[in-house]
């Protein structure tokens, strides 16, 4: 549902998209023993760092075009020009990250979360005294993905993580989100252009919501069975593995915002600013229409801001001696 940056969303169709290379392609350049040749973690193989971290998908390295380009005809200003990234290999969160997985860092480290979250309740969207990723105001259980987190939350549970691991976890940059979430797709979404897809891959508002919500009006016609949040990995995969990079949560990454893509970097770093007064988060909710369903759509707020549909992904960078 539009509602902390309905002012970002105004655009025009940018430019055509070219394929990026495939993650066939990639597979190829893989040794037997899930290491690419050159000692590196193979892209498509997987992997925890502790027995409860979160596993880890390896995405393939590849140039892909960022942003909506003419096949796209929805496609908004903030997410023109459409520009070719080149992408490290990398490693990303198969799931969005559990309420369960959030609540072990909760539990190690005391930290101390907000005390209220905007919440969608009585028809109106505000921040509620005790709504928080415990209690969203909707049932939800360790399976499923933790919401009401800020930024901050994020930044907190990323530390805790790599100091446990040893290891450099932090959030997806925007660039590598949007390439994990294409997974080598040129469409509008990364399951084709089939608004009627939408069920099979992902959580958003539905018939299921429209029961519970009689008058929206940009519900898909079509029934996923979930009117609020559902189990990470309840629905199709992309074609990199990896689950619900449209819908349930919207997922925080590193970039700040601006308007245009114009300047964007083209090496897949975060494009980052100071102040940064608007932090994105993509792939949409479980309460967003079609139109911000699409894989180019870009959202966000303020970085202290948390609701009931925002949450996050994490990655990790891979060594070469891994
Ligand atoms: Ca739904
Ligand atoms: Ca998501």
């Amino acid at each position: 549902m539009l509602k902390t940056i309905s002012d970002f969303r105004v655009g025009l169709p940018a430019n055509a998209l070219v394929p990026p290379v495939s993650l066939a392609a990639a597979l190829l350049c893989l040794a037997a023993n899930g290491h690419a040749q050159d000692g590196a973690p193979a892209p498509g193989s997987t992997f925890r760092d502790c027995d409860n971290c979160p596993e880890m998908v390896v995405v393939p390295a590849g140039r892909f075009v960022m942003g909506a380009g003419d096949n796209d005809p929805a496609g908004r200003d903030d997410e023109a020009p459409a520009h070719e990234v080149a992408i490290p290999s990398f490693a990303v969160g198969r799931f969005e990250v559990t309420r369960g997985a959030f609540a072990a860092f909760v539990d190690a480290t005391d930290w101390k979360t907000d005390d209220a979250c905007v919440t969608y309740e009585d028809e109106s969207w505000q921040a509620r005294e005790g709504r928080t990723w415990r209690d969203p105001g909707f049932p939800v259980d360790d399976t499923h993905p933790v919401n009401c987190v800020t930024t901050d939350d994020v930044g907190g549970y990323l530390a805790w993580l790599s100091e446990m691991t040893g290891e450099d976890y932090r959030l997806p940059s925007e660039a590598e989100w949007e390439y994990a979430a294409r997974a080598g797709s040129v469409t509008p979404f990364y399951f084709g252009e089939d608004k009627a897809a939408i069920c099979d891959y992902a959580n958003a508002a539905d018939r299921s919501a429209k029961a519970q919500f009689p008058d929206w009006t940009w519900t898909s016609d079509c029934d996923d069975g979930h009117p609020f949040t559902a189990p990470v990995g309840s629905f199709k995969p992309n074609a990199f593995g990896l689950y619900d990079m449209t819908g349930n949560v919207w997922e925080w990454v590193a970039d700040c915002y601006h308007d245009t893509y114009t300047g964007a970097p083209a090496d897949g770093s975060a494009w980052t600013a100071s102040p940064c007064e608007r932090r994105m988060s993509r792939g949409g909710g479980l309460f967003d229409s079609p139109d911000v369903l699409r894989v180019a759509f870009r959202g966000g707020g303020k970085p202290a801001s948390l609701d009931f549909e925002s949450g996050f992904r994490i990655a990790r960078s891979i060594r070469q001696d891994q």
